[in-house]
Parts: structure tokens; C-alpha cells; sequence
């Protein structure tokens, strides 16, 4: 899929269309700061396309998915000390609330197991 989705958050974040704080970019993907944040760093890291989740992209693209985690780590590295948990909720089960893949990088603390 190369679309875009015109009633998509994160496409609109991706046009320019929605403010965000973008804290890294690369050819294939961007990284914000998440609006809600759950750890000292919170960066949302997605796709230039529109991919609904991240199961659905590693069918697709599964190079375009090695490129977004690169992204992610080199955020971790750049706002943090490049220890990272990356967390992909996949379904409204696992609360998946934005349906266009994103990795959500937490780092900046010590980070509870589980
Ligand atoms: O994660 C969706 C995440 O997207 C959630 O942590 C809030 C965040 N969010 C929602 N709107 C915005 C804007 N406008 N900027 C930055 N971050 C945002 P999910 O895994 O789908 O629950």
C-alpha cells in the first residue's frame, strides 16, 4: 500500500497537516513526541504511508519496517542513552487507538519489568 489516508491523524501529521514535534526523520518514516506521554521520552515513530498496524506492514513491507525501527533507535540514541522498550499495539484489543503503524519508543528511565 502507498497511500495515504485522507481521515488519518498520523497521515495528517505526516503532511504537515497536524502540529506535532517531530524529533527525527528519515526517507521512510518520522518520529514526534507522543501527546501523552508515559516515560520521560515518549516518541512515536511511523511510517511515511499509510499501514493500518504493524502486522499488516511486516506482510507488505518488511524492509519498510526494518527502516522504522532504525529510525527509533536513532532517536533513543539522540534524546536518550539509546535503551529503548518499543512497544506496537496491534488491534483495539491491545489498544491500538490510531490505526497507522507506529512504534511507541519509551526510554529516559529505568523501566519496570514485565
Ligand atoms: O497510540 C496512539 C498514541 O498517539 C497515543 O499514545 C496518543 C498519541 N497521540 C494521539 N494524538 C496525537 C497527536 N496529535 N500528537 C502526538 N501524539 C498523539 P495507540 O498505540 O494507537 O494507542
Amino acid at each position: 500500500m502507498t497511500t495515504t489516508d485522507p481521515d488519518c491523524l498520523f497521515c495528517k501529521i505526516v503532511a504537515g497537516e497536524v502540529p506535532a514535534e517531530l524529533v527525527g526523520e528519515s526517507a521512510t518514516a518520522i518520529a514526534f513526541r507522543d501527546i501523552a506521554p508515559k516515560a520521560p521520552v515518549h516518541a512515536l515513530v511511523v511510517t511515511r504511508e499509510h499501514h493500518p498496524d504493524v502486522s499488516a506492514l511486516a506482510a507488505s513491507d518488511p524492509a519498510l519496517l526494518a527502516d522504522l525501527v532504525s529510525l527509533a533507535d536513532e532517536v533513543a540514541s539522540d534524546l536518550s542513552d539509546g535503551q529503548y522498550r518499543m512497544i506496537f499495539n496491534c488491534g483495539p484489543k491491545a489498544g491500538q487507538t490510531v490505526f497507522h503503524v507506529h512504534a511507541h519508543v519509551l526510554s529516559g528511565t529505568h523501566l519496570a519489568g514485565f
